[in-house]
């Protein structure tokens, strides 16, 4: 029997959207659209712009497996190079007729066995398969800092750089020292006429490399892809992330105490004034919060025009910063990098599944998926990087592959007549969140630091387990956990 063709509805043409339409096409399926609510591909990497923007996972594994890049300028990629390779990869593998851009979805209805998504416009859409690949770091967070609004002079915040704002020389304050704010002041500390960075809670920084690629090592990458396989997968590669998720999986690891030495190696050797030093000591464990890796940050807090603002910020005025000890700091320009609302996840689309059943009732205590992909009562709905999924220090580019070839495992079952449809069950997700909740509280994440893993509750919002687990479970969909209909 000829398998049964399927319309998919992808929402979002970024990384993870970008990826389900070229998996599709590769098995020769053309019945799929992506809606991108703006006017370009690359999600957060088109989103972000901002001075020093580069990706801290290396470059030649923050790409898909099936188109490696040889032309990677360093071993940590600067932004605009990434968001150029995902725009290349729309053109490369003949997306662009099937993304609309500047096309916002604002409701996906499951009825009559199809998904029907409305469009802002009034427009209408329906498919048998609906892929959420709207990110995860799109919402800016803009804390609420008395008097930010009477600011006179340009600010914005980190995700909308405004580009016409001069900066050299200038006086200019970033609040907000998670890897975002790390990163501007790293590039800044040398252009700016004064640079004073609010940092409300010190981090703790990994070193790393700063690898800038030659010709020649583009060369021997463009020769011999086994070159490229051995950053990806090599044994360092492969030791690094065994350490990593050996740490964070669990407090009370050796991992985790020899990455504490590392970090507090690395401010003790850098950090040359002692006060300075204290200043940007913290006092949680190191991965607690997210970690950050910088080949420059000491550095550049050490310049003479940087300061570091560790003092409680009282209130925004016309002309700048005043602190609750009435120091004041006057600015041409404020960058506020304080992060994302990471609640919201696909909202403020809103989500509608069998007999109506709003997606906020079953996310009433916080974003769920069944293995971070599916959700009971939502049949045939995909998330990629959805709630609950490995984050931290991996490259979300392979989870989002590990996550398609699981779901699409699932896909199949209906390509090929054995069901209509296909959901976990209410009591898988249950089982799967109370395994997970138990486990999540000996992560490193709940050692002791507020950051966004944590829910209302403090209990970390991630992959507990290892990556060798996930790539397990990725491996192939436990069926029994899955309601099927014919
Ligand atoms: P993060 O990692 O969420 O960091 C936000 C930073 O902003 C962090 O230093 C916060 O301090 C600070 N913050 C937040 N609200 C305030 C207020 N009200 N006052 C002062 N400081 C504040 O966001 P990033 O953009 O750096 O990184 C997000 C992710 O992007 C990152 O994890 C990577 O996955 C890529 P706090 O530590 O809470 O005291």
């Amino acid at each position: 029997m000829a398998d049964r063709e399927l319309r998919t509805i992808i929402i979002g043409a970024g990384m993870a959207g970008l990826l389900a339409g070229i998996k599709l096409k590769e098995r020769g399926d053309s019945n799929f659209v992506i809606y991108e609510k703006g006017e370009s591909a690359g999600g957060t990497w088109r989103e972000n712009s901002y001075p020093g923007l580069a990706c801290d996972t290396p470059a030649h594994s923050y790409c898909y497996s099936f188109a490696l890049n040889p032309d990677w300028s360093a071993f940590y990629a600067p932004g605009p190079e990434i968001r150029a390779y995902f725009e290349s990869m729309a053109e490369q593998y003949g997306l662009l007729p099937h993304i609309r851009f500047n096309t916002e979805i604002e409701r996906c209805e499951w009825h009559d066995s199809q998904w029907h998504i409305r469009i802002k416009t009034g427009e209408t859409d329906q498919s048998d398969i609906l892929v959420a690949a709207s990110g995860v770091l799109h919402h800016p967070s803009v804390p609420d800092i008395p008097g930010l609004l009477d600011f006179e002079r340009p600010w914005f915040h980190s995700a909308r750089w405004d580009h016409s704002v001069l900066l050299e020389g200038q006086r200019i304050g970033v609040i907000g020292n998670g890897s975002t704010g790390v990163q501007i002041v790293s590039a800044l500390a040398k252009r700016a006429g004064k640079l004073v960075h609010f940092q409300r809670s010190p981090q703790w920084i990994m070193p790393c490399p700063d690898i800038q690629y030659s010709e020649e090592d583009k060369q021997g990458f463009r020769s011999d892809p086994a070159k490229i396989e051995a950053v990806r997968n090599g044994p360092e590669a492969a030791a690094r992330r065994a350490r990593f998720t050996a740490a964070i999986i669990d407090m009370e690891s050796p991992e985790l105490a020899e990455i504490q030495e590392i970090v507090e190696k690395n401010l003790e050797v850098s950090i040359r004034d002692p006060v300075l030093k204290e200043k940007l000591r913290p006092n949680y464990r190191a991965a607690c919060k997210r970690m950050i890796f910088s080949a420059h940050y000491y550095n550049a807090v050490q310049e003479p025009a940087v300061f570091l603002e560790n003092k409680a910020i009282e209130r925004v005025e016309a002309t700048g910063i005043r602190m609750n000890d009435g120091t004041f700091h006057e600015l041409d320009v404020l960058a506020i990098a304080t992060g994302f609302d990471v609640g919201k996840f696909v909202r403020p689309m809103q989500f509608f599944g069998e007999s109506g059943l709003e997606l906020d009732e079953i996310w009433a205590t916080g974003p769920r998926a069944y293995y971070a992909v599916t959700v009971p009562r939502f049949p045939n709905l995909c998330l990629l990087n959805g709630p609950t999924g490995p984050v931290g220090n991996f490259s979300l580019v392979d989870i989002a592959e590990k996550q398609w070839a699981y779901f699409d495992q699932l896909v199949d079952l209906i390509r090929s007549g054995q069901c209509k449809t296909v959901a976990p069950s209410m009591e898988a997700l249950q089982a799967y969140e109370a395994a997970r909740d138990k486990d999540a509280m000996r992560t490193v994440f709940a050692s002791g630091c507020k950051s966004w893993y944590l829910n209302d509750q403090g209990v970390p919002q991630v992959w507990p387990w290892s990556y060798d687990h996930f790539v397990t479970v990725m491996s192939e969909p436990r069926l029994e956990d899955y309601v099927l209909t014919a």
